[in-house]
């Protein structure tokens, strides 16, 4: 499978489309999903060319599980939220809509229920 640098993500990380940015480091980007499934819902992804985590190196693995705990501890706090959900999709039948690499951060409050 190929890198289509064309796809979504590699415009916001370009500049090319807007984005609700919450953090940034040199090697991870991390903004507001645009379909949010709860309040605070994001997602973490590498700067460089990556499909999936089938692609990924292990210093793409690596800093994107970096982001993903520095950024899961910033939003239950944030939100007050007791609890966070990571959930990853990979290839269409994996239920990936968007190719290039992403985790998505939900935090989550006791008993409720993500938004479809
Ligand atoms: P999936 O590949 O199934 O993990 O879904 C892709 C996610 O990306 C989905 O939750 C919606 C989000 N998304 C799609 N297009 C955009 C966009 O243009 N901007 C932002 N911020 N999020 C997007």
């Amino acid at each position: 499978m190929t890198y289509d640098p064309d796809n979504i993500f590699a415009k916001i990380l370009r500049g090319e489309l807007p984005c609700h940015k919450l953090y940034e480091d040199e090697e991870t980007f991390v903004f507001l999903d645009i379909m949010p499934r709860a309040d605070g819902h994001c997602l973490v992804i590498p700067k460089t060319p990556c499909r999936n985590i089938l692609d990924a190196s292990e210093a793409q693995m690596a800093a994107v599980m970096r982001t993903t705990q520095k950024m899961a501890r910033a939003l239950m706090a944030a939100f007050d939220a007791p609890g966070v959900t990571v959930q990853q999709f990979n290839e269409a039948a994996g239920g990936q809509e968007v190719f290039h690499l992403h985790f998505h951060l939900l935090p989550r409050q006791e008993g409720d229920r993500l938004r479809p």
